[in-house]
């Protein structure tokens, strides 16, 4: 590893280490959750192209230094490509794959000018992004009347799980929805306060405890609170679980079994959420997280400001599990739904 490289990789791990004990928003942070405006279709593109300016930058930056100079793709311009493709973070087996149906096109079509590459690359990295079917209504989650859709909320501490659901909470009650709020990281009273502020801004109801109490309660008390008033959403809350720690993970499968007492099929959703930021880590994470509980979502935060956004496309390759949301900045409005489209377009160009 180069020296830079070296450097660079200490400054991340410092940031990450920052954002972590920084978990209680200040009185400035506050006034950044307020409830948005719609966006138009062109202005929600526009966001997002502004979320993953740094990846396309990286991406496209390596590619056309590929490229340069050469006018067609043969065996060793894919080995350049393999190398973009890696160091863009979107993982070896993907990258592998990507590169595979790649050669068995040049193998087909003889002659393929460097030209034609983006549009290839573009269809084949769409291909394998998976998306969640429900869209725009309910903020993309699949609500139906009369039981609470209940999303359990998973990940590695700092991995932006208190702020998506505090986005995802001020969406939903903007959309006309009941939202309550299980504060089940009890592990420290500023995550509960942080929650409780992100809780009074949406205009949604949180069920806490105090400090230290089992946090299967808590998620107990918060699903038959919430059917008891009629609620149509409850977003569970979980302590930063560090991933090689089973005795945390067996925590998550107490949380999931007490909830099913109430209402037999929740939670409908394990959503986990990783900071894209962390590159290779992510798919780490992922790994440890897929095996130890159920997850059947994922939410990828802090696109902004990374170049390493291509974790998207290797993650939800690799895992078959849909990206639900992405996060692309701390405002409340900059939690998206994650659409395949607009994430090619913001790294390719519209279409
Ligand atoms: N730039 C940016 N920052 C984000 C995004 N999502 C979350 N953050 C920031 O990341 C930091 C950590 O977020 P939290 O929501 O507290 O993370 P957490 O997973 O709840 O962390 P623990 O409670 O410690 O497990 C906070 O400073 C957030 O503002 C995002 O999409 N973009
Ligand atoms: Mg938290």
């Amino acid at each position: 590893m180069a020296l830079f490289d070296i450097f660079k990789k200490k400054k991340a791990e410092q940031q990450v280490q920052a954002a972590t004990q920084e978990n209680t928003p200040t009185e400035e942070q506050h006034s950044t959750v307020e409830v948005a405006e719609p966006t138009s279709e062109s202005s929600q593109q526009e966001e997002i192209d502004e979320g993953l300016k740094k990846t396309k930058e990286g991406f496209f930056g390596k590619l056309a230094r590929a490229v340069a100079g050469r006018s067609r793709v043969d065996e060793s311009f894919l080995d350049d490509l393999e190398e973009v493709l890696i160091t863009s973070d979107v993982g070896v087996e993907t990258t592998v794959k990507i590169i595979d149906n790649i050669q068995a096109r040049v193998a087909r079509d003889k002659y393929m000018n460097t030209a034609e590459l983006n549009d290839i690359l573009r269809e084949e990295i769409s291909a394998l992004l998976q998306e969640c079917e429900e869209k725009q209504a309910n903020f993309g989650l699949n609500i139906t009347e009369g039981t609470p859709y209940v999303v359990m909320v998973v990940g590695v501490n700092g991995a932006g799980k208190t702020t998506t659901i505090g986005k995802l909470a001020a969406q939903l009650v903007k959309a006309g929805k009941k939202v309550y709020i299980g504060a089940a990281d009890t592990f420290r009273a500023a995550a509960i306060d942080q929650l409780q502020v992100w809780a009074d801004r949406a205009g949604a109801t949180m069920i806490r405890q105090n400090m230290g109490s089992d946090p299967a309660s808590v998620a107990f008390d918060t699903l038959k609170s919430a059917v008891a008033n009629n609620a149509d959403v409850v977003l569970i809350d979980t302590a930063g679980r560090l991933h090689n720690k089973v005795g945390l993970m067996n925590e998550l499968a107490k949380i999931r079994n007490v909830m099913g007492k109430i209402i037999p099929d929740a939670p409908h959703e394990v959503m986990l959420v990783l900071d894209g930021s962390t590159g290779q880590n992510a798919f780490e994470q992922a790994r440890q997280f897929t095996a130890a509980t159920k997850v059947n979502s994922l939410a990828i935060t802090k696109l902004d400001g990374t170049a390493k956004g291509g974790v998207v496309i290797g993650i939800s390759d690799q895992f078959g599990i849909p990206v639900h949301y992405i996060g692309i900045g701390e405002g409340v409005d900059q939690l998206k739904i994650f659409d395949r489209r607009e994430y090619v377009n913001a790294l390719f160009g519209n279409k």
